[in-house]
């Protein structure tokens, strides 16, 4: 039972312990910080995230709603979502509270919580949800599972599979749960951004096809200025690009949905560090490198969110 002051980003959390954070926060920034609900997890967990809206009478803010962990094994998505969080509630920097300022902001540090606990428990390389599938077989890709152009490429129809599409669109819970919620939002949403790990990459839509969406010049405008400003502290280079060219086809990816089916015109996955191809070291960065991660990152979606509000 530790006391809210002892988290910190010098080690990776368990669940429980982010959950009980997230809930002090409410605490400490009562006119500031609420938790939210976003959905629930086939094994009964809480989707919790924060909502961040300074009370500063301005009216009509856009919202922007950042997700994390939604492969269980991605360790460094939930810390540098709750970094970013933190950076937004306690930062030094003027830039980054005047973006905390201008934006009610929606951060859900794990969209998949059952894996993530699964990842702690017994199988550090789980990715996927934890539903029982045919074929004895457990869990769907829930990024994969989301319902536009769902299962069409990139996405596996084998229970088995670490890409298992699921059964249909949406049959995850987490997923369904969360889409519902992201409907409700009231503010209109300006961005959508989604975390994962790893390879180093800044991605933007499509999954499904080569075709570039509609805004794809304003896209790379803003992932110029995003990846320009992930470098600048530690000289940390990203690539990326759309999905399907960049790192392959992928269909039914949140990012996708959001932006198809929410129309959320900004919306980005980073592939946070580190860079490189070994499976078996890629999700274990060390946990000495989630606060100069959560640096970059934090600079990045400065430059980011700068970038896009200029259009
Ligand atoms: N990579 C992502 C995946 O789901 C991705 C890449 C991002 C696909 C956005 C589609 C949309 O496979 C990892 N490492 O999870
Ligand atoms: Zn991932």
């Amino acid at each position: 039972n530790r006391r809210s002051d002892d988290y910190s980003w010098s080690e990776y959390h368990e669940l429980n312990d982010t959950h009980r954070w997230m809930q002090n926060l409410v605490g400490k920034y009562p006119d500031i910080v609420s938790v939210f609900v976003a959905g629930q997890s086939y094994e009964g967990r809480e989707l919790l995230g924060l909502r961040i809206n300074h009370n500063d009478g301005r009216a009509d803010k856009q919202s922007i709603f950042l997700e994390a962990g939604m492969h269980a094994r991605e360790w460094i998505g939930p810390a540098t979502a709750t970094y970013f969080a933190n950076e937004l509630l306690s930062s030094q920097q003027q830039e980054i509270m005047g973006l905390a300022r201008s934006y009610v902001w929606y951060i859900l540090p794990h969209a998949n919580p059952d894996g993530y606990v699964y990842t702690h428990k017994t199988n550090r390389m789980w990715r996927k949800t934890r539903s029982p599938q045919e074929k004895n077989c457990v869990g769907t890709d829930p990024n994969r599972n989301w319902d536009f152009h769902w299962r069409e490429v990139g996405a596996s129809s084998d229970p088995c599979s670490e890409s298992y599409a699921g059964p249909k669109a949406f049959s995850e819970p987490e997923v369904e749960t969360l889409s519902q919620y992201l409907k409700s939002v009231p503010e209109p949403m300006f961005m959508y951004l989604a975390l994962h790990s790893f390879s180093q990459l800044l991605l933007y839509p499509y999954g499904h096809t080569s075709a570039l969406p509609e805004n794809h010049r304003q896209l790379e405008q803003i992932f110029n200025a995003a990846v320009g400003a992930v470098k600048r502290r530690y000289g940390t280079r990203y690539t990326g690009g759309n999905v399907y060219d960049a790192i392959y086809p992928a269909a039914g990816s949140s990012m996708d949905w959001a932006y198809g089916v929410l129309n959320v015109k900004y919306s980005f996955t980073y592939e946070l560090r580190p860079s490189g191809y070994s499976f078996w070291t890629g999700f274990r960065l060390p946990a000495s490198q989630i606060i100069p991660t959560g640096q970059e990152t934090t600079d990045s979606l400065v430059e980011m969110i700068r970038a896009a509000a200029q259009i």
